[in-house]
């Protein structure tokens, strides 16, 4: 219940519940009737009950009374949510009968190993005479059953008399198939059953999934001043990308599964390999678990305090965040896609204040909790964390970084040497913005307040009054737009020239992150998607529409990489990358083109078993802003190129001379191919309702004389005509 509510059960009080994030179960047997029984819900209004604190004394930020309030942070307001504080049931409410003794929670135990192990806690002592047990005559048994292989129904088992409160079994699988992050390997997921037997009767049962997988955390120094933050899986080093999730909706309870469905689907079609579950949201629904240890996507779950002190010192407030932190450990400690635990978001050091109240509880009694709940796992005080101090210190540990919001002062030109200034261990969160498309800003916005821009953009695409910049976020995203690319004019040069400067930004720094691999471990952007229409730091509307900055990182998180980067001697080098677990081959003819499609320069290469990162400086004259670096490769036996502007392809000039071939490959199906007289940039394919489509790429750069195809498919069937196609040039025409 979300989250101040008083709970009767025909018309006798059962309790009261103050806390968002914690499940409550009430014992109504005494209560219950035959024929009609009432349970009544009376929620309060949580601003009232919020304004009775007195936290004048902490620090927070975005809302003061908020800190003491076990509810998601962001309905207080925050930089991209409105000020909504949702309040009722949100989730399942269920009533449940059957044995009084039974099976209080199963947690599962599976390295890489190949080994199982089952702990079992029952809510009764056998030990405990007082409890009431006739401890001479029950014989009670546990009976454990495990899949013999990933989705079977075939299971072994093994049964061990109850020996207290706490039980366990351990199997062990010679063939354990592992688990692994989506692009490594297959997630292939087990069964288990617990059954607790009394004189022959089974009483109670819990089952679930389970993966063999390890996961470890690993700080190895990289040079004398510079400390590495990588996540191991299986024994492999991983290069995580991904993406910061908030909640995707103000009112939580309405979500529905199709919705978690399609944006883990997005996940994994964009490239990402984990999702970082944010301090000021929620802990998510079971759903979104289920899919990311379905579909290989890791998880990054943070406790949910964000940016504000913590009340370690109130003991009202420290016992309900126990109490929370140990169910919701609980509940989520036996997915495979969770593999890293914070304390919370910003607590310190982003604001300009380095030690706040509330480091004892996230460095020991979350830690402690936490870790006695669960060894399987890291866990890391805050997010940003570093050795030196809790700010966003870059020399160790993991740090929100970026360049876009400083560019907003020192502007884009040198955008790459920006970025290329420090090598950071892992970047958690990069925070970069840019606007939705035309269609969806059509929805938003009401005809007479679409464009110009207006109060409406500013109330809508918000602000961020703690940043270093005194701009609202639409205010920033015109100046990206025009500083980049020009004079802004219409609606559609906007959206062009802004969802542009979002893309080659994003570009810049996720491919620079990755280009490091070996010192750099991660590099998750802010943020993924929308708690409402709005229209800045997501990659994907609330729709669920991708942008076009989107795209780019599922070309920039491509587990083979073949690009350009700026390093920090203002050198441009190639840069080859394979993160995946197999040798890759690939042949590359590089160089230089001006837009006519002319090479001026080029170079060959060849790469055999390559793992991990190969870097080759190239000397070609990179400053004249009528050329563009291209690449040419063999991926699979399929020829792929790709283009790269040192200069973000500012003062680049652009028209619009291709031909458009669609054709219905079958109902639900579509092939679109470009053909291009003349450099063709930023190709947008859409059709009305553009989110329900799933494009195999989009915003595409087609070169002079080259053509490239899209494919797009959708769950329902889909006709070839009613798709449209527009470019960078005719929305800044
Ligand atoms: C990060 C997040 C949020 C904020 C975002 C953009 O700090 O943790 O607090 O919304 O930056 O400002």
């Amino acid at each position: 219940i979300d989250v101040y509510a008083d709970v009767f059960f025909n018309g006798e009080k059962l309790g009261s519940t103050d806390n968002m994030f914690l499940q409550f179960r009430f014992d109504v047997k005494k209560f219950l009737r035959k024929g009609r029984n009432e349970l009544r819900v009376e929620m309060k209004s949580t601003l009232n009950i919020m304004d009775t604190f007195d936290t004048s004394k902490y620090f927070s930020i975005f809302n003061q009374q908020r800190i003491f309030v076990r509810k998601a942070q962001c309905h207080f307001g925050w930089d991209w949510a409105p000020k909504i504080c949702a309040y009722g049931i949100w989730q399942d409410v269920y009533l449940e009968y059957g044995a009084a003794r039974r099976i209080d929670n199963v947690f599962v135990v599976a390295d890489e190993k190949g080994n199982a192990t089952f702990f079992v806690q029952l809510n009764y002592n056998i030990n405990d005479a007082e409890s009431g047990e006739d401890v001479g005559a029950t014989k009670d048994v546990l009976h454990y059953y495990v899949s013999d292989k990933p989705f079977s129904d075939n299971f072994l088992k093994q049964s061990v008399p109850v020996g207290g409160v706490k039980n366990f079994s351990g199997f062990h699988f010679d063939d354990a198939q592992l688990w692994w992050p989506v692009g490594y390997g297959e997630q292939p997921l087990y069964s288990y059953k617990i059954e607790l037997e009394r004189n022959g009767e089974i009483i109670h049962t819990q089952e679930g999934k389970f993966a063999f997988r390890s996961v470890r955390l690993i700080e190895e120094p990289k040079d004398q001043n510079l400390l590495g933050y990588a996540l191991e899986i299986n024994g492999k080093e991983i290069f995580v990308r991904g993406s910061n999730w908030i909640p995707i909706e103000c009112f939580t309870g309405v979500v529905t599964d199709e919705k978690y469905d399609r944006l883990t689907d997005l996940a994994v079609e964009g490239n990402l390999n984990m999702l970082r579950v944010w301090g000021g949201g929620i802990y998510e629904k079971d759903v979104f678990y289920k899919l990311c240890d379905e579909k290989g996507i890791l998880v990054w779950q943070d406790i949910m305090l964000a940016c504000s002190d913590i009340p370690e010192d109130e003991p009202d407030f420290v016992d309900n965040m126990l109490k929370e932190v140990e169910y919701q450990v609980k509940r989520l400690r036996n997915h495979p896609s969770l593999v890293y635990w914070c304390g919370g978001n910003e607590k310190t050091g982003s604001y300009g204040k380095l030690i706040t109240q509330g480091d004892f509880f996230v460095n020991v009694i979350l830690q402690g909790l936490i870790t006695h709940l669960d060894k399987t796992r890291p866990y890391a005080r805050q997010s940003p964390c570093g050795w030196t101090d809790v700010g966003n210190e870059v020399t160790s540990g993991e740090s929100h970084h970026n360049s876009f919001e400083r560019s907003l002062v020192d502007g884009m030109e040198e955008y790459r040497a920006l970025v290329a200034e420090k090598v950071l261990p892992f970047i958690s969160e990069a925070a970069l913005m840019g606007p939705n498309t035309v269609e969806t800003n059509k929805k938003i916005y009401p005809a007479d307040k679409l464009w110009p821009m207006n109060e409406l953009w500013d109330d809508r695409l918000m602000e961020n009054p703690y940043g270093s910049v005194p701009l609202t976020f639409a205010k920033r995203q015109m100046k990206y737009a025009s500083d980049n690319y020009g004079e802004v004019t219409t609606l559609e040069d906007f959206t062009a020239k802004a969802m542009q400067s979002h893309a080659e930004a994003m570009r810049a720094e996720a491919e620079f992150a990755r280009s490091n691999e070996g010192v750099t471990a991660g590099f998750l952007n802010w943020m993924y998607s929308d708690i409402w229409p709005s229209g800045s730091w997501s990659v994907i509307d609330y729709w669920c529409e991708p942008k076009q900055v989107f795209y780019q990182l599922k070309r920039s998180y491509a587990p083979h990489l073949v690009t350009f980067v700026q390093n920090g001697k203002g050198e441009t080098e190639l840069v080859v990358i394979n993160d995946t677990l197999c040798p890759f081959n690939t042949y590359v003819r590089y160089g230089v083109k001006n837009f006519a499609g002319e090479v001026l320069s080029e170079g060959t290469v060849g790469i055999s078993e390559l793992m991990g990162v190969y870097k080759l400086k190239v000397d070609f004259d990179r400053n004249d802003k009528g050329v563009y670096f291209f690449a040419e490769y063999a991926e699979n036996g399929e020829e792929k190129s790709i283009v790269y502007s040192a200069k973000l392809w500012r003062g680049a000039r652009f028209i619009s001379d291709y031909e458009v071939k669609t054709e219905q490959l079958d109902d639900c199906s579509v092939k679109v191919t470009i053909k291009a007289n003349a450099f063709a940039k930023s190709v947008f394919i859409s059709a009305k309702d553009n989110y329900q489509y799933t494009y195999s790429d989009n915003y595409i750069d087609v070169e002079a004389g080259q053509e490239k195809s899209v494919l797009i498919t959708s769950k329902t069937p889909i006709s070839k005509d009613a798709f449209t196609v527009t470019d960078f040039a005719k929305m800044t025409e």
